[in-house]
């Protein structure tokens, strides 16, 4: 019985120390050394190798080293093999770092005001009070629940929006199709945080943006398959949207000479929103396997019928 990882070879070294402390009895390889391959019980990946069970025939989980899957090519897993994502909470930590300061950059104008000290401009912008900036989140899972409890202190109107809804303390919460108007009609300051499916890919587009109330601004921490590019340009062309802060794109990385790059009105970070570390994912990965041989339900287990 053994466990094998498949993504960044750096970070999986750090992941071998670590099954060593924690899991001395379980041997551990890092891809392309995989070990016999009868042995692999248990692959964590960014991406699967092709003809998955040909080559690992007795795998009985797969781990995404990722909080998503929608880079996995589903047609090559079985039924059979549960596919479990990172839950661990650095992800969770990561995330409401990066949207805290995204949000604040954009409530305080930031990127106006480093455009004009490079032209050298000294020109103040009116400061808007948080309690009149509405911010709204787009999925209210693991990140999107995490990211407005670390808003909260700031006394901005918070509200979020889901497939199913549900209470959360201090956040107006929109659900369905039929609420999202509504929701979208309320948000000054938009974050995606939705998994990539069918369903989501492409929704932020001029008629989501068309919503939202004059020189509101976007923040996508997504996929960059949630937005459509030639969409959030013209929006910020008409005015309809004052900035955009997007830490992922599509296609990744842009071409050298993609729009955005020398937009001032966007803010672009090369994916890096939040990051799983290996100390907490090696302990949850741990803790699934454990609940995995009890058979009980699997932390992070994905439900193949909705995708995420
Ligand atoms: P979860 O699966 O925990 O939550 C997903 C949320 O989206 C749920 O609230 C779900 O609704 C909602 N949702 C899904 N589909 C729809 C739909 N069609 N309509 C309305 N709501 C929908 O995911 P996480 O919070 O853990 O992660 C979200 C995404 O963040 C990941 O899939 C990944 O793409 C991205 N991510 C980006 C990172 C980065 O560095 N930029 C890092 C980590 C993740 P319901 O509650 O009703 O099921
Ligand atoms: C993830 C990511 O899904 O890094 O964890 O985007």
């Amino acid at each position: 019985m053994s466990f094998v990882y498949k993504a960044e070879p750096v970070r999986g070294e750090e992941w071998r120390t670590l099954f060593k402390e924690r899991a001395p009895d379980l041997p551990f390889h890092v891809w392309p050394e995989t070990g016999p391959a009868e042995d692999v019980r248990y692959l964590a990946v960014w991406q699967p190798p092709a003809r998955l069970m040909e080559r690992f025939p007795n795998l009985e989980l797969l781990f995404s080293v990722g909080a998503g899957v929608d880079q996995l090519d589903w047609t090559g897993i079985p039924a059979h093999v549960p596919v479990v994502r990172m839950t661990e909470p650095g992800i969770a930590q990561g995330m409401a770092e990066y949207v805290t300061l995204a949000v604040l950059a954009l409530h305080r104008d930031w990127p106006n005001y480093l455009q004009q000290q490079r032209a050298g401009i000294w020109r103040e912008w009116r400061n808007v009070p948080a309690a009149q900036r509405r911010i709204g989140v787009l999925g209210l899972g693991m990140l999107g629940k995490h990211v407005l409890q670390q808003l909260r202190p700031f006394g901005f109107p918070l509200a979020g929006w889901s497939r199913s809804g549900g209470a959360i303390e201090g956040v107006e919460v929109f659900a369905g199709e039929s609420q999202l108007p509504e929701f979208l009609a309320r948000t000054d300051i938009l974050i995606c945080l939705l998994p990539l499916t069918d369903q989501t890919r492409g929704l932020l587009n001029s008629r989501l943006f068309g919503q939202l109330p004059n020189g509101a601004a976007l923040i996508n921490v997504g996929r960059g398959a949630h937005l459509i590019n030639d969409d959030l340009l013209a929006a910020l062309d008409a005015g309809q949207l004052r900035g955009a802060v997007l830490d992922v794109c599509d296609p990744e990385p842009l071409s050298a000479d993609h729009p955005f790059w020398k937009d001032p009105r966007i803010i672009i970070t090369p994916h890096v929103a939040s990051m799983t570390r290996p100390e907490t994912a090696v302990e949850r990965v741990l803790e699934v396997i454990t609940q995995h041989r009890a058979g009980v339900p699997l932390k992070g287990a994905i439900d193949r019928n909705k995708g995420y």
